[in-house]
């Protein structure tokens, strides 16, 4: 990871080095904090975030859902942001919003504790490698079961309900496969370990429906949004194992992942093997929107 200038914390930029919080973060101890990620790009009118509201507004859903108050607006974090990401001279990269309980209390009742506020950015390439997006990766259905809505808010982006993505990536680049893909406690396909899933089946685009237990990611719903223009039938499903084995075609969304194709599922080739037509046809959606080479969405690009 390559450092950046500064940090934004409670209101200030603060240097990179310096931004450094107490041992006795509440957050640290229980992973009582909400975050975001958020991806900026490169277009011929300068840099822009790609629905950037939209992040700060699932931030302040998360926060609410946690119980943490946020001392500032969504319009005021949205322009922090911005703020941060001109100042870091980026012209593409990454933004990173944490909302977490500080000191001031220890035991599992935060009351008492601070709340804060920080936002980092810094340039971020492709997230499961640059042959992945072209290729597709290799995943493996994980042993671990994503949280469920009777144990955390999976739909809900909390620091401490990732622990549980921790645990399944790990085993996944462990065994040797690129990313894991998580059942939920019902035996249904939930989602990667920081992405949502799609599959395409006879033509049909189908991805686990947010009742399965997924985050209500936003580059789901810009791929649902661009493949439904493009007149593809997308379905919000439940979805078996074996749904996976029969799919013509599969891939991962997510802020960091972008569209990343699968090319195998438990060892098992996904088509031929190779990213299909769909695939690369919302990737290319994709890339053109949040680009604005395609303007038929520009109102989801906020100009730095
Ligand atoms: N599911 C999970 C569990 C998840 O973490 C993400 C984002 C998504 C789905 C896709 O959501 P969206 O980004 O709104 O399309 N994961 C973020 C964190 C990645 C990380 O390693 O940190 C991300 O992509 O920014």
């Amino acid at each position: 990871m390559q450092p950046t200038k500064y940090i934004w914390m409670d209101g200030e930029f603060v240097d990179w080095d310096d931004a450094t919080i107490h041992v006795l973060s509440h957050g640290l101890h229980y992973g009582t904090g909400a975050f975001e990620g958020i991806r900026a790009y490169e277009t011929d009118r300068g840099p822009a975030v790609f629905r950037l509201t939209e992040h700060i507004e699932r931030l302040a859903r998360s926060s609410k859902a946690l119980g943490i108050p946020i001392e500032w607006s969504v319009d005021e974090i949205v322009k922090a942001s911005k703020e941060l990401f001109s100042a870091n001279g980026l012209t593409s990269g990454y933004i990173r919003p944490l909302v977490y309980y500080g000191t001031g209390s220890m035991g599992l009742n935060p009351a008492g504790a601070s709340a804060h506020t920080m936002i980092a950015t810094w340039e971020w390439g492709a997230y499961l490698g640059e042959e992945g997006v072209t290729n597709g990766i290799r995943v493996k259905v994980s042993s671990w079961r994503r949280i469920g809505h009777d144990s955390l808010m999976p739909n809900a982006k909390l620091t401490g309900g990732y622990v549980n993505s921790v645990q399944a990536k790990q085993e996944a680049l462990r065994g040797g496969y690129d990313e894991a893909l998580m059942l939920n406690t019902d035996g249904f396909v939930a989602e990667g370990s920081g992405e949502n899933l799609f599959l395409i089946r006879n033509g049909v685009v189908r991805t686990p429906s947010l009742a399965s237990g997924v985050l209500e990611g936003l580059t789901r719903d810009t791929v649902i949004t661009l493949l439904r223009d493009d007149g593809y039938e997308v379905i919000e499903t439940e979805m078996t194992r074996t749904d996976l084995y029969y799919a013509d075609e599969m891939f991962f969304t997510g802020t960091a992942a972008e569209v990343t194709p699968i090319r195998e599922v438990d060892d098992r080739p996904v088509g031929d093997g190779r990213p299909g037509p769909v695939t690369k046809r919302a990737q290319e959606m994709f890339m053109d929107t949040v680009t604005g080479r395609n303007e038929r969405h520009s109102d989801w690009l906020d100009y730095v």
